[in-house]
């Protein structure tokens, strides 16, 4: 079992979330990892969380590539990741209170820009001045990705590398905790850091991290000269892309497949196939616009029966995510972006025993419709949802592994999907669990 022979010829596959992210990208590279020796985190940090449920037991994973979860496959964290090397230590610890060996099989770029507290102080004090200022949250995790972000594009990082070096450190941290310093109390009115407590704390862990770093664009080229088959996994999604999402209600980074090479130093050419992940309807955790969001806060609606059956709760913050009907017309701008080659739906199960499921295909805007999603936030934002209808399905698909043994109204929902992205569907997870899969190509 478990191999799509298309992506089993294709060495290399880039798995990325095509909403705003928690499509179940996780558990799909987990099960990949059978026949898969490596797999690369390329962008984003400890804010993604990663829910993988191996025989009944749930690991959430959030800095840690999912392959960490099979015996023997290499986990590799590329440049484009931005490490809080606290967080990093406690992932690992709390993995190898399970059991699970980490340590031999990590690889960090030592490229890494570092999250170091004064982003934390940063990101959440902005936040809270923007809710008093009246311009609104973001809704960000508050880890600090933003700010961390924004110091490796001012050329201003501290990277992992600089923690085999004490003096460089404290050099160039003593200029950065100065200018956080500065915005912290001036702009965001906001407690100071001090440098000293930052410093011995970061070289205190210095020792277990410097082992676990690499050149791990280096290390991948190899992996790929000795056979080795890679997943590159991608964390959020499509819609939260820095250049291509909902700006600026998304993340910092490029969350789309392009940026698997260069957010992990090897060339376009080593990504063979884009698995979109795809969940059966839609959510989002945090503001910004969402043209098919229904109400999902009162019992009795649809919008409820996603967000409880669904479990849609933010699996870092514990944050509930709003919830809506998938929205094909947004899909279809993601296949583009990314290249997709198939996709892989997520959550069908969670639609069982709905008398009607909907789907956007387009959107009417100021009397003119639209077959994509629009670029503008204030477009997208004014978009009126043209939805097509579809009868639901009483019978469970929960645990399916086969298509035929899906109802009929489901797979007809399904075949409208691909019709609508232009593209096919390979996989359907119909539950948490590996064993939980349905492989169509
Ligand atoms: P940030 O912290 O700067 O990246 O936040 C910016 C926006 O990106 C969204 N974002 C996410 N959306 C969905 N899932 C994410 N991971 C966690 C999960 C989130 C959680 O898997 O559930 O637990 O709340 C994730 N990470 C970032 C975020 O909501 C902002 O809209
Ligand atoms: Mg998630």
């Amino acid at each position: 079992m478990n191999t799509m022979s298309k992506t089993a010829q294709a060495r290399h596959v880039v798995v990325v979330g095509t909403q705003w992210g928690d499509e179940g990208k996780g558990k799909v590279v987990d099960w990949m990892t059978d026949h898969a020796q490596g797999v690369v985190r390329f962008q984003g940090g400890h804010n993604a969380g990663h829910t993988l449920v191996i025989k009944g037991i749930k690991t959430a994973l959030q800095l840690i590539p999912s392959g960490v979860m099979r015996d023997g496959v290499v986990c590799y964290i590329g440049n484009g990741v931005v490490v809080d090397p606290a967080h990093l230590l406690s992932e690992i610890e709390r993995l190898e209170k399970a059991g699970i060996e980490v340590r031999s099989r990590l690889r960090i770029s030592e490229n890494c820009p570092m999250i170091l507290p004064f982003h934390v102080a940063v990101d959440k004090a902005r936040e809270a001045l923007r809710e008093t200022s009246g311009s609104g949250k973001i809704g960000t995790t508050g880890k600090g990705i933003g700010p961390a972000y924004e110091d490796k594009v001012a050329r201003r990082a501290l990277r992992l590398q600089d923690l085999k070096h004490p003096e460089r450190f404290a050099k160039k941290l003593r200029e950065l905790i100065e200018l956080h310093n500065t915005m912290l109390i001036g702009h965001l009115k906001a407690e100071p850091l001090s440098f000293e407590v930052i410093y011995e704390q970061a070289m205190a862990l210095a020792p277990q991290i410097t082992p676990l770093l690499a050149d791990v664009g280096y290390a991948l080229h190899q992996a790929h000269q000795r056979g080795d088959n890679l997943l590159f996994e991608g964390a959020q999604g499509t819609l939260l892309d820095i250049d291509h999402g909902t700006y600026p209600y998304v993340t910092s980074s490029n969350c789309v497949a392009g940026n698997a090479a260069a957010g992990s130093g090897v060339g376009p050419q080593m990504l063979h196939y884009v698995l979109g992940i795809t969940k059966a309807y839609a959510t989002r955790v945090g503001s910004g616009p969402f043209p098919t969001e229904l109400e999902w806060e009162k019992e009795g609606t649809v919008g409820y029966h996603l967000s409880t059956v669904g479990q849609e709760k933010g699996t870092v913050t514990g944050r509930a995510r709003r919830c809506g009907w998938l929205d094909a017309a947004a899909l279809k701008r993601s296949m583009i972006i990314n290249g997709v080659t198939g996709l892989c739906l997520t959550k069908l199960d969670v639609l069982d025993g709905l008398a009607e499921v909907k789907m956007a295909v387009g959107y009417e805007l100021n009397g003119q419709r639209l077959d994509i999603l629009p670029l503008d936030p204030d477009e997208i934002a004014a978009c009126q949802p043209i939805y097509e209808s579809f009868p639901g399905w009483t019978e469970t698909t929960f645990g399916a592994t086969d298509w035929n043994a899906l109802p009929e109204a489901a797979r007809n929902y399904l075949r409208r999907i691909e019709e609508v992205a232009g593209v096919p569907i390979a996989m359907v997870s119909t539950g948490p669990d590996r064993e939980h899969t349905i492989v169509l190509q």
